[in-house]
């Protein structure tokens, strides 16, 4: 990092102690994950100063929002709509929680056996080690599984949290009670920054966010072409970094890159070997700085071309309509947007299932890897209907399950190059 920020983190009660201790092992493992990939887009260069930036430069960014008055809302989970926090003047960021952190004081409020995406999210505030929660001024939580919803419980003795509940069916009744709970969200979003949200303030924000999502998109097509202009780690990163950066400035990079990627699919300079195996990665998120198992993939001899999780393809694949004229209307359009996400919450998914043999196709997938985390029951589970779908449509499948620790990343990478032996071209 470029300045010194630390009297800015000592003034967010930040404890510099341990947070050195995370700055001293996230550049390391950055360069050795991906600053030694061959071959890579120029313009990745704007998410390595990012990421190289994430405690510096943007909570500045965020500070200064504050200075003027505005709110910083932190969330965890992909069904907390951006488009009504930004509406409101507000900014929305993704907490991480990809990385094992502040586990000695986690372990006195939640029981040991609990996923690492929670564990993790409860360290970073107990520890006093993640800027981002501290810019907070309310957090939103969610019902989506039984561990968060505790969680967030706990959360609250700590920092206002506002829990959204999560539908976990699809039926009519249940799309209007998630309606509801938009229409409550929206209030109390008003109330958070006191400011009223308007038609046109809606309007303008479901486009800005709509705009992000489409880049998005623009890129993933990209990696359905036989050649490959950008890995699936690099991909990840930039899906990572969406849930945090400025969202004009982000939508105008990620077209930036997108115009270099098209280039390089028109001169076949790819990142792929031709007989590279493509894997379709799905299951849980891999919420920043968790990367591992993209690592163990593409550091064998496969390439990642599409993430059917929420760091990745659920985040961005629908859009909000942007018709409507009162801010009712609108709400409809987000919640109607928001209820199709593919999450393992919901009863049946079938959903995921679906997209999944789909997206098999559409980007020329070889092989599908299934990555849940352990304790993580909905995605655990549902891992058997993955399996089953994807039998049926004659598409292989491997089924791994891990947290953020790193001693069984032998195991896994022979389970892996096992995997793509079989699956080879
Ligand atoms: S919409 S996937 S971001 S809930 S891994 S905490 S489910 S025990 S993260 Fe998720 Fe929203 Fe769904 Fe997406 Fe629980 Fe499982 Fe842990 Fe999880």
């Amino acid at each position: 990092m470029g300045n010194d920020y630390r009297p800015m983190w000592e003034s967010l009660g930040l404890d510099l102690e341990a947070h050195d201790q995370l700055l001293n092992v996230l550049p390391p493992t950055y360069g050795d994950v991906y600053l030694k990939q061959e071959n890579r887009p120029d313009k990745m260069e704007y998410f390595d100063f990012v990421f190289n930036e994430i405690h510096g430069l943007r909570i500045q960014e965020l500070q200064e929002h504050k200075a003027k008055g505005g709110k910083v809302v932190g969330a965890y989970c992909v069904f907390v709509p951006e488009e009504i926090v930004r509406a409101a003047g507000g900014v929305l960021v993704g907490l991480c929680s990809g990385v094992e952190i502040g586990s000695a004081q986690v372990e006195k409020v939640l029981p040991k056996n609990i996923c690492s995406l929670i564990k993790s999210f409860m360290g970073f505030k107990l520890a006093r080690i993640c800027p981002y929660f501290e810019c907070c001024d309310l957090i939103v939580g969610e019902t989506t599984c039984d561990g968060k919803k505790k969680a967030f419980e706990i959360l609250n003795d700590y920092v206002p949290v506002h829990v959204l509940e999560i539908p976990q069916m699809r039926r009519e009744k249940d799309r209007q009670f998630w309606f509801g709970e938009l229409q409550d969200f929206l209030k109390t979003v008003e109330e958070y920054t006191g400011n009223k949200i308007t038609p046109e303030s809606l309007r303008r924000s479901i486009k800005e966010i709509n705009a992000k999502r489409s880049v998005l998109l623009r890129l993933n097509e990209l990696r359905k072409n036989d050649v490959l202009p950008i890995s699936g780690k690099d991909s990840l990163l930039i899906e990572q970094i969406a849930m945090y950066d400025d969202v004009d400035r982000f939508t105008s990079q990620v077209n930036g890159l997108c115009e270099e990627l098209e280039t390089r699919v028109r001169e076949g300079k790819g990142v792929n070997k031709p007989d590279s195996p493509r894997i379709i990665l799905t299951g849980t998120p891999m919420a920043i700085p968790n990367w591992k198992v993209s690592h163990l993939i593409e550091s064998s001899s496969a390439i990642i071309v599409a993430e059917e999780m929420c760091t990745g393809l659920r985040y961005f694949e629908n859009l909000v309509s942007e018709e409507g004229e009162s801010v009712d209307q609108m709400l409809k359009s987000i919640a109607d947007r928001y209820i199709e996400t593919n999450c393992a919450c919901f009863t049946p998914n079938e959903g995921r299932t679906e997209e999944l043999v789909r997206l098999a196709k559409e980007y020329k997938a070889d092989g599908v890897i299934n990555c849940s985390l352990i304790f993580c029951d909905p995605y655990m589970i549902e891992a058997n209907r993955v399996e089953k779908t994807l039998k049926d449509h004659g598409i292989p499948l491997l089924r791994i399950e891990t947290d953020y620790g790193q001693e069984d990343s032998g195991q896994l990478k022979t389970r892996i190059e096992a995997f793509l032996e079989m699956i080879k071209r």
